[in-house]
């Protein structure tokens, strides 16, 4: 039988179709916009399967044994009744404050982030913690303090793409087919990447930038468009504040200036700035390869700028603004004591730029359990993430969960930071559970995610999970909903939209039509009613009111005062499309024998080193060393190489965050530079 759903097997939240045999998951393909032919194809919607019924998924709840130290198998009922008698254990002794829910990015953001900040509110818990302030969240709230909500590329109808530190041919497959739809009927592509990846040898321009270094190229480009008069004049006058400000600061930053210290010639800034700005409709789709970066909110804000000053903003084939849905507030944030301080409580800004973000920066974890800084932290529930291999500084954070008294873990395999736990509760997968999708709440339409197969052996959906403690811990009345339809339909209640109809209309519904230039009607969602080049909010609260307004920026490559130690430059590479993050390694169909994570190394340095394609080679930063097998390749340039990301839940030994740091974090979202460090290479 053929269901429509959606699937999470990673973040880009792709509609699909699955065919679904006496309960078993047969295959799945993805729904495009482009003909079956020409459809990309994903390697893990195609091993879902195997995913899925993996031998090696966990089926049953586990719960330490303290005399043997080893997991014994449980009950629901006796597993959710000890993880509740923790809670209120740590309550009584150590304040409401000292448990903490750790959430990674698998299971959506949408209604499952909402549901336990709903439950750690109501509990007196302010520690509903993200990992946002690393992935896109920060350059959410960049986009956020200049326009209002984050904009959305519609590269299908563009004339003009620039794909700034993205590499959706890997890792969004839906916007890479919207490129090279784009590109077939003559668009423009322009790739920003410290790496040749595959995207960047399609382009027609590629700058190799210097990782960590757009902002300046991003304030170069502006003050290019500002000085050639190559700006929107109707739409700067009209609908930005801040104009006089922004070109004063980005005159200090012009092509020729900033060329040399982000490894570009003022030529290619030149030409790029021109292209952008004079073929119409053109947009920039932003993605992770400026997040991991101290400098990120300034950067994308920067960034960001460029597409109000040339008329891109909310246009057709431009970057258009959300048009959220009117659903209900889940989170209850009015039941938590107003006295009640995050440990995220150092980042207020951040804490707060969104109606439904809540708290972001995992780092503070980690500051709490070990330093008990703003206070200690005694519990953490860790769902749908691996932190011990996914956090910056991975030899502090396991030490973070070595110490903490009480760690939960609701995961679909036995991950190393599961190995670490107390209790263990199996999660059913994206396929086995029905959900709203996180687009829908932040957006139109409003699509589904569907169970189409019932849960592999014992284990339960988040949202049953969360809501049956959230009974045992006498919430009954706020957690009323027996099913996942019940609890979507009560948040639906406001937009005349519920679960039945949503799948009568083919799993997805638009609850207004698509409109563009909507500040013709009505301001934009910031202080001022407009753009923001120039932030007041920012200036009161001790920040930079336009980006780099210091006329400088300060080198945010992990270690670079080391350089003399750590001569090489690290690139967390890009993230291979046969996995997502630390997941699916232990899964054969993906996981062959000749593929394993690689550095990839510029044959000059490897001769230089004595190092060969296929030999093992140790990187080594302040903070560890990582084994792990080396390719010559030209796509990093001569003195950097790029360390395959997510192999840590493969081996410890090539967990690439063994050698990040965690240590110098943005005072603005708390991001750190995990994506590019100082580190030395040598021969095993
Ligand atoms: N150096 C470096 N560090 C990075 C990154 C990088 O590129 N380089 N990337 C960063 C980014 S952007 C992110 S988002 C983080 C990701 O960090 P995490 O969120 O920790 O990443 P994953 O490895 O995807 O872990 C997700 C876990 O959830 C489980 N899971 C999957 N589906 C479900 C479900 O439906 N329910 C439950 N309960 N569990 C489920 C999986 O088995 C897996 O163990 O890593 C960050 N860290
Ligand atoms: N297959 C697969 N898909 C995924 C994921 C996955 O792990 N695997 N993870 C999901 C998650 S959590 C996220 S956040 C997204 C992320 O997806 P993307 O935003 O595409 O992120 P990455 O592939 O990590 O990095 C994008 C590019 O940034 C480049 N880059 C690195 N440093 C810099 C820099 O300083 N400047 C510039 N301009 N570029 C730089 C890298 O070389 C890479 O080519 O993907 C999601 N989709
Ligand atoms: S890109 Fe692949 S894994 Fe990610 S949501 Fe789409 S089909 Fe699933
Ligand atoms: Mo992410």
């Amino acid at each position: 039988m053929e269901k429509d759903t959606v699937c999470r097997l990673c973040s880009s939240c792709c509609p699909i179709t699955v065919d679904v045999v006496d309960g078993k998951l047969i295959s799945a393909q993805r729904k495009s916009f482009l003909d079956k032919d020409k459809r990309l194809v994903c390697p893990k919607l195609k091993a879902a399967p195997d995913i899925v019924s993996s031998p090696t998924r966990l089926t049953v709840p586990l719960v330490r044994d303290s005399a043997t130290g080893d997991f014994c198998e449980t009950t629901w009922e006796e597993a959710l009744r000890l993880v509740a008698q923790k809670f209120n254990y740590h309550k009584k002794h150590s304040g409401a404050e000292s448990v903490a829910w750790l959430r990674g990015m698998a299971a959506d953001w949408g209604a499952p982030w909402d549901y336990p900040n709903r439950l750690m509110n109501l509990f007196g818990s302010p520690n509903t913690i993200g990992n946002g302030s690393i992935c896109f969240v920060a350059r959410d709230m960049a986009h956020c303090y200049v326009y209002g909500s984050m904009a959305f590329p519609e590269a299908k109808n563009s004339r003009c793409i620039i794909v700034w530190g993205k590499n959706d041919v890997n890792t969004a497959l839906g916007a890479a087919e919207a490129i090279f739809f784009a590109k077939e009927q003559g668009a423009k592509l322009i790739v920003i990447d410290p790496v040749e990846t595959a995207l960047a040898k399609k382009a027609d321009i590629w700058l190799r930038i210097r990782p960590g270094h757009d902002g300046l190229l991003a304030m170069a480009m502006i003050d290019e468009i500002i000085e050639k008069e190559l700006y929107d004049n109707d739409f700067v006058d009209g609908y930005t504040t801040g104009f006089e400000r922004l070109k004063e600061v980005s005159a200090n930053y012009s092509a020729d200036k900033v060329a040399n210290q982000i490894w570009l010639k003022p030529r290619q800034i030149r030409e790029v700035a021109h292209l952008y700005a004079t073929i119409k409709p053109a947009s920039i789709i932003d993605g992770n390869g400026l997040d991991m970066h101290r400098h990120v909110f300034d950067t994308t804000r920067a960034v960001a700028f460029l597409r109000p000053l040339t008329g891109n903003l909310d246009t057709s084939g431009g970057d258009v603004l959300p048009q959220p849905i009117p659903v209900k507030d889940m989170q209850l944030r009015d039941r938590l004591p107003k006295e009640a301080l995050p440990i995220t409580s150092a980042f207020p800004l951040f804490n707060t730029f969104s109606p439904t973000w809540g708290n972001q920066v995992q780092g503070c974890i980690v500051d709490a359990i070990l330093e008990e800084k703003p206070y200690p932290l005694k519990m953490v529930v860790v769902q749908s993430g691996n932190p011990v291999v996914t956090m910056a500084d991975s030899k502090r954070t396991r030490a973070a969960f070595d110490k903490v008294d009480t760690l939960v873990v609701i995961d679909m395999f036995m991950t190393e930071t599961a190995r670490m736990a107390d209790i263990v509760l199996p999660a059913a997968s994206c396929f086995e559970k029905t959900q709203l999708n996180r687009a829908s709440i932040r957006n139109n339409p409003i699509i589904l995610q569907n169970e189409v197969i019932p849960p592999v052996g014992q284990s339960w959906p988040d949202w049953k999970i969360t809501f049956a403690l959230a009974r045992e811990l006498g919430f009954s009345n706020e957690f009323p909903w027996q099913t996942a339809e019940e609890a979507i339909d009560y948040q639906l209640e406001p937009t005349g939209v519920d679960v039945q109809s949503i799948r009568n209309q083919h799993n997805a519904v638009r609850l207004e039509e698509l409109q563009y230039e909507k500040y013709l009607q009505q301001p934009f969602n910031t202080p001022t009613g407009k753009v923001e080049f120039y932030s007041e909010r920012l200036a009161q609260a001790g920040f930079a009111a336009v980006p780099f307004e210091e006329g400088k920026i300060e080198n945010p490559i992990s270690f670079f005062d080391q350089a003399d130690e750590y001569p090489l430059l690290g690139i967390s590479g890009s993230r291979d499309i046969r996995f997502t993050n630390s997941q699916f390694r232990t899964v054969p169909t993906l996981l062959e024998k000749s593929s394993k994570g690689k550095v990839d190394i510029h044959p000059r340095d490897a001769a230089l080193l004595g190092i060969l394609s296929g030999d093992v080679v140790e990187i080594t930063t302040p903070k560890g060393s990582i084994e792990i097998e080396a390719e010559l390749s030209t796509v990093v340039r001569q003195g950097s190489m790029r360390i395959a990301w997510g192999w840590g839940e493969y081996s410890k030994s090539c967990n690439l965050n063994t050698l990040t740091e965690d240590d110098a974090r943005s005072p603005v979202t708390g991001t750190s530079t995990s994506r590019s460090f100082m580190c030395r290479i040598k021969k095993v």
